[in-house]
Order: structure tokens, then sequence, then C-alpha cells
């Protein structure tokens, strides 16, 4: 039997999108180039200053050293001088700290419905909803959701990185991230595509499809990275149709109400004679057996797939969020109350966001980044195309002798073919790659960024339904009194496969 190709073997890149630079450039020339306005931001609690340490070690160390971009940090509580001193001595570039106005942080219920608010949040906890129980981690994702952009140290940016204590960076970036996304037309890129957990987010979808209805928003081909279409036939009757799960349901439903089809194509022209199996059906119809059950997680024939790119990493255009229409949907999510009685995260509303407001092809995944938050990291091969570190001038030396020299030696290229794309990574002796995980999206994102791809196409129900009735004619009269044993053959279904919309 053929072994599976894991995913983190296959290539990914496509003419809609690849990475900037398979393996390393020279980042001191690259250094040379002018930078694009952009910054790091960081939210943070005091009580995080080693992880947040941790992480400006690893990013000064992997790119920042070179590129020497500025860092801001926010908190929705004053800054200690202990936390500031400790940051400006470790990072190369400039370093701004804000604080986040209690308006913008605090959830409205907060103030205009304690009771309601508090007993949402318990509620969510006696539930085991991951965070779920927890006020600062409701406000967190809503403060990420619709205001971090909006801050004033944020907003004078084109672009910004977002970083979280205790990430870690695996790999060299030699090149400037923000520049390539420029000059590629991008507006967000990611390192991780995973799924989300529904009980995070039962409404997420619903509201969201209402959102885009309501606004006659035309949904890119983005869209399909979030959304599981399962439109199988389009036309008059379609809606008879929601509750088949596939295509063998749909033939299978569709071939019982040929007969009932039959019924009423007769009384439209009021022929002569109507086969008894036909009569049976159309009235066990007329009793009510020909309703249709909608499941629930269902809403206009889409259903969330649950993915999202995962937030803790981003780079992405701040004008993004700052544009109005996704102010609009944010304030349309505020009102459905998700940010308290659901645990929405701000990842799954970006990424919905994007999947509403952008073409694939201006997202990007850095897949040349190796990157780890909590337990889960993604850590790529390096590519053939590699050269030797050299330090830049303004690097702040953050780690021991001993780290220093562990990040000196790089994983090798595999031997056998030339897969990579990584600058110097060194992933972790123990490393689970997430890109291989049942949980990850990016044989979704490769899929839907394979420029070969042909979009699905729906069946066309009305006339798929007319010529089966004709097929059911053509059978009945050779077979009068047998109605109830007409089926539609393999070959039937090939050929009205055929009609497309
Ligand atoms: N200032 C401040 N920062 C917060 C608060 N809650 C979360 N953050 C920050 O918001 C970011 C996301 O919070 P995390 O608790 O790491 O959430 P997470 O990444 O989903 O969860 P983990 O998997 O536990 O890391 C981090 O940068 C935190 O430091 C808060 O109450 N105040
Ligand atoms: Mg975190």
């Amino acid at each position: 039997m053929l072994k599976a190709v894991p995913m983190s073997e296959r290539p990914v890149g496509s003419r809609m999108d690849s990475v900037f630079e398979s393996g390393c450039r020279d980042p001191l020339e690259e250094a040379q180039k002018p930078r694009a306005n952009a910054a790091f931001v960081v939210l943070a609690r005091n009580s995080e200053l080693d992880g947040v340490l941790s992480s400006i070690r690893s990013l000064e160390r992997h790119f920042n050293q070179w590129f020497n971009y500025p860092w801001i940090f926010l908190n929705d509580e004053v800054f200690t001088d202990e936390f500031k001193d400790e940051v400006k001595a470790a990072t190369s570039g400039k370093v701004r700290f804000g604080t986040v106005p209690a308006v913008r942080w605090h959830v409205p219920a907060e103030n205009d419905d304690p009771l309601f608010f508090s007993e949402a949040i318990e509620e969510q906890g006696d539930r085991g909803i991951m965070y779920g129980s927890m006020p600062a981690y409701h406000r967190m994702c809503r403060f990420y959701s619709g205001y971090f952009f909006d801050h004033y140290l944020v907003r004078k940016l084109d672009w910004y990185w977002r970083v979280e204590p205790d990430v870690d960076f695996f790999c060299d970036i030699t090149y400037d991230p923000f520049k390539e996304m420029e000059a590629h037309n991008k507006k967000y890129g990611f390192t991780i595509m995973i799924k989300e957990l529904i009980n995070t987010v039962p409404n997420l979808f619903r509201t969201t499809v209402a959102y885009a209805k309501k606004n006659d928003i035309k949904l890119p081909d983005s869209w399909s990275l979030f959304s599981k279409d399962l439109e199988i036939a389009r036309g008059t009757n379609d809606h008879l149709y929601r509750d088949v799960k596939d295509k063998d349901q749909f033939w299978k439903k569709l071939q019982g109400r040929v007969p009932l089809y039959r019924a009423m194509r007769w009384s439209d022209t009021n022929e002569d004679g109507i086969d008894s199996h036909s009569l049976k059906v159309l009235a066990d119809y007329t009793n009510g057996g020909g309703l249709t059950n909608v499941p629930a997680d269902r809403f206009d024939n889409l259903e969330y797939n649950l993915c999202h790119f995962w937030s803790n990493f981003e780079i992405g255009r701040t004008d993004l969020f700052q544009s109005k229409q996704y102010r609009d949907y944010f304030h349309f999510l505020e009102e459905s109350n998700g940010f308290f009685v659901e645990r929405w995260g701000d990842a799954p509303i970006h990424s919905l966001a994007l999947g509403m407001f952008l073409n694939q092809s201006e997202i990007h995944y850095f897949r040349d980044i190796g990157y780890r938050h909590s337990t889960l990291e993604h850590c790529p091969a390096n590519s053939i195309n590699q050269r030797p570190y050299s330090e830049g001038p303004r690097y702040r030396h953050g780690y021991s002798k001993q780290e220093e020299d562990y990040w000196l030696k790089f994983d090798s290229p595999p031997s056998d073919k030339d897969i990579g794309t990584g600058c110097r990574c060194r992933c972790p002796d123990d490393h689970q790659e997430i890109e291989n995980s049942g949980s990850s999206c990016v044989s979704l994102w490769a899929m839907m960024s394979d420029d070969e791809r042909t979009p699905k196409k729906a069946l066309d129900l009305d006339r798929i339904e007319s010529e089966a009735v004709n097929l059911y004619e053509k059978y009945l009269s050779k077979h009068p009194e047998n109605g109830e044993e007409w089926a539609l053959s393999g070959d039937d279904i090939k050929r009205l496969e055929q009609f497309t919309v």
C-alpha cells in the first residue's frame, strides 16, 4: 500500500501564494533597504514580564537584530518601571508603552447588566468551556477583535506583527516580511491554521453569515477556507433537499420525489391518466411525508469548518481592521452579545472577516517561519539555500553563550529532496509538526491555493428533476403497473450529473 506523504513533506507553493524566500538571504544587505511603517504589538500584563522577555529574545535573535523594528506594549493597567526597563534593555528597536482605556477594555454588559454578564461567564465555567469562566479572557478577545488597531500607538502604523509572551521562533527570518507583503500585495499573514473548539463559538458563524446577508456581501474565494459549502443542487425546489448530507442521499431523495413531480406535471397539463404509484406518493406527501428537517448546525446550506488562522502570530495591515466594513462587522457581533454569552476568540473573528473581505491571494502563509505558542508548533525543514549566520550591528545578546551556540547549529536540509523552505531552522528534538496533525487546516489551504483548482459546481436541480420524470415516464410506458419498482440506475445518475449550474 502507498504510504501517504505527511503534509509537512508536501510542497504548498503556487502562483497564488508561496514563501517569499526559500532559505536564507543576507539580512545585512536586506537591512540596507527602507523599512515599512510597522511595529510589533504585544498585549501583556506586568506579571508576564518573563514570558515577554523570552519572546523578545527569540524574535530579536532570529529577526530583529538586523531590522530593528519598534515594539509597542499594551496593557489594561499601567506598566511597572521594572517591566519597562527590562523590556527596553532587551530590544534593538524603539519601544513604546500604552495603556488600554477602561472603556475599550471592558465589555459594555459589565456596566449595563452586570448580573447578566457574570451569570453568562459563570455558566461557561460550569460547561467546561476553555477559558470561558475568565472575564479577563473575554475582554482580551474582544479587545483584539475590535480595538487593538485603534489604540493611538497602533493606529498610525501600516503594519503590525502580533507577538505574545512565551513564544519561540525556530528559524532565522532574513528578509523584511512587511516589505515583501507590500511588494506582493498581501494584507495578512499567518504561520498556523487550525480548527477552533466548537463550544467556544457555537453561534459565531451563524451571526457572521447573517451579517454578510444583511449587507449583501459578495463572498470572495477565501470564504471557502472557513465554510463548508453543503450545497449539492440549486433550483426551485432546493429547500426541499437541505437535509441531505451527501450525493447518495440526494439521489435517493430525488428518486423518491420523482413520482410526485410526475403527479404535479400531470395536474399542470391535464393529460389523461396518472399512474397509481405517483398518486400514492402524492397522497403521502400531502399527509406530511415530505417535510424536510434541516440540521441545526447548518445555516443557509453553509457550515463553519472551524478553521482559523491562529492569531497569537499575525502580520497584518492595520487598515484591514480600521475599515468601515470591519468596524460594522465588529459592532454587529457585539450586539449579539457573543463576547460574553459565548467565548468568541479574536482568531476566528479575524479569520471570518478575512473570509468576507479579502481574496485568498491577499493572504500569505509564512511557511518558512518556525514558531511555537503553547503546545503547538510549526517548524519547516531547511531549504538547501543556506548561508552562514552573521550578527546585526545592534544585536542585544539576550541569550547566554550556551544558547547562542545552540542556535548556531541548525538542521541539515533533507538529503533526498528539496522540500525545505526554512533558513537556519533548528526544530526541537521532540518536535511534533502541527501541519501533520488532524487539527491543522493547512491541507485545505494548499488545496484552495492550487492554481489548477476548479471551483465546485452545483447540480441543476430544475433540469435534473425534469429529466428524471422523463426517465420515470419512459419506464412506466413499459411497466405501467410497477411504478414503485422504478429506480435511477448508475448510468442515469452519471448522465444527470452532467447538468450543473
Ligand atoms: N494586559 C493584559 N493582557 C492580557 C490579559 N489577558 C490576556 N492578555 C494578553 O493577551 C494575550 C493572549 O492571552 P493568553 O492568555 O496568552 O491567551 P491564549 O494565547 O489564548 O492562551 P494560552 O494558550 O494560555 O497562551 C497575551 O499576550 C496575554 O498576555 C489581561 O487581562 N491583561
Ligand atoms: Mg498565549
